[in-house]
């Protein structure tokens, strides 16, 4: 069988706001307050799925969770008449969106039982995000259903910290061979929250039956957290053979690059180096955050937010590196700046799974024409802008609910409509 990279993106949901929930997530912090766009939002990650389509690349898509959720304030004794603000915007985030979160991935060929493997992340750092897992876990369940191919994990047990695919990093000399995966943790101490904790990679990597000599455990450095870059995915990505990473990513590069080099000779190992591209630069315009993939007709490109065209520094190095005929060809701007005021790159909005399309359940597929029913279906339901003081109105979150309940109409995907599904 053969297995392709398939891209699932989290479409932006109708209750997308600006409540600056994320400590340590600069953008988020910085855009606190201003009003959102949520209709726009979902049309902009829309064109980036169709603009991936049209590359050549396999599409899938996560619906929006249920917003506000109010099975998890009911576990907290409040309803949305009664929360306070804060509770409140914690129940109404869109923040499942950022689909690189909600689970890690091993595919097949790297599990002892040669079955996919994802583990659904607790994201229990963030309030916000903490309750994204049951809604995830049901819509994993529904699109990974085929067991002769997937196993679909429940959360690693709290309290320790698992942010999912966005510390996570697969290396191989292609999609069909056995991988090296790098798991990235964070060491609390510093201004931020680590968010990921050694502990869930640990328990990642023996859920999944990993082969414990292909596993390599790496930690980020704390001046990176320290300077916004709340995942490991906002410093370095990596697709098949290539590592593209800032070299203030990790605590121990040579370690790490070491053992890359030993069980994957083939490694290509992309470092930007911080005098060319501070951690600063990095992090304002995102350029790590690129959706790194391989073209059909060979070679790679980077998927990049318009804003790291927009950094002189960032964009004439990235120039230099398409010119040097190395593996990265192409450069392969997008506009998604309301995901991107939240902290959230084109990298942030997808979910990579190596499969073969046809074990995956095809309501979770995309084509041109599925792509513009959904455009219809945002375009006139989702709401065009949403102040903070909107998180108050009953009628707004009625406007969200209801916009989901289309969506999912649409998609045939009506056992999600559940609170909890
Ligand atoms: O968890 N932003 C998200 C952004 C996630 C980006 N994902 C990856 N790097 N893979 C976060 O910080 C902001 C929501 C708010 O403040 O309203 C937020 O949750």
């Amino acid at each position: 069988m053969s297995l392709v990279e398939i891209n699932f993106d989290g479409l932006v949901g109708p209750s997308h706001n600006f409540a600056g929930l994320a400590l340590g997530n600069l953008a988020a912090t910085a855009n606190a307050g201003k009003r959102a766009h949520p209709r726009e939002a979902a049309l902009q990650g829309l064109a980036k799925m169709r603009a991936n389509l049209a590359l050549g690349l396999v599409q899938g898509i996560f619906v929006p969770l249920d917003r506000p959720d109010e099975d998890w304030l009911a576990g907290l004794g409040s309803t949305m008449e009664s929360a306070d603000k804060a509770l409140r915007a914690n129940a109404f985030s869109a923040s499942a969106m950022w689909a690189a979160n909600a689970a890690t991935v091993s595919p097949a060929p790297d599990t002892a039982d040669r079955r996919c493997h994802l583990t659904v992340a607790n994201l229990v750092t963030m309030p916000h995000r903490s309750h994204e897992w049951p809604g995830t876990l049901a819509q994993l369940r529904l699109a990974f259903a085929d067991t002769r191919h997937f196993v679909v994990h429940t959360p690693v047990t709290p309290p320790f910290g698992d942010e999912g695919a966005a510390n996570h990093m697969r290396l191989c000399s292609n999609h069909n061979a056995l991988g090296m995966e790098v798991f990235v943790y964070g060491q609390p101490g510093g201004p931020y929250p680590a968010r990921q904790h050694a502990e869930a990679s640990k328990a990642v990597a023996r859920l999944h039956g990993l082969d414990p000599t292909r596993v390599i455990f790496a930690q980020q450095s704390p001046a990176a957290i320290a300077a916004g870059a709340f995942h490991n995915d906002v410093v370095a990505v990596a697709n098949e053979r290539v590592l593209f990473a800032h070299e203030e990513a990790f605590v121990d590069p040579t370690a790490l690059y070491a053992a890359l080099r030993e069980k994957l000779p083939e490694v290509a190992i992309i470092e930007v180096p911080a005098a060319a591209v501070s951690l600063a630069d990095a992090i304002s315009s995102y350029l790590f955050n690129a959706q790194l993939v391989t073209l059909p007709e060979g070679g790679m490109a980077l998927i990049l937010p318009t804003e790291a065209r927009a950094n002189p520094r960032v964009w004439s190095w990235l120039e230099a590196l398409v010119a040097s005929n190395g593996p990265i060809r192409r450069l392969i701007p997008v506009e998604i700046r309301e995901s991107m005021a939240n902290g959230g790159g084109p990298a942030c909005l997808r979910l990579r799974v190596v499969a073969d399309p046809a074990t995956v359940d095809p309501r979770f597929l995309l084509d041109e024409a599925r792509i513009a029913a959904i455009e219809a279906v945002v375009a006139q339901h989702w709401p065009e802008t949403i102040a903070p003081a909107d998180l108050d109105d009953p009628q707004v979150w009625y406007v969200v609910r209801e916009g989901r309940i289309k969506l999912l109409d649409l998609l045939d995907l009506s056992e999600l409509q559940r609170a909890s599904g």
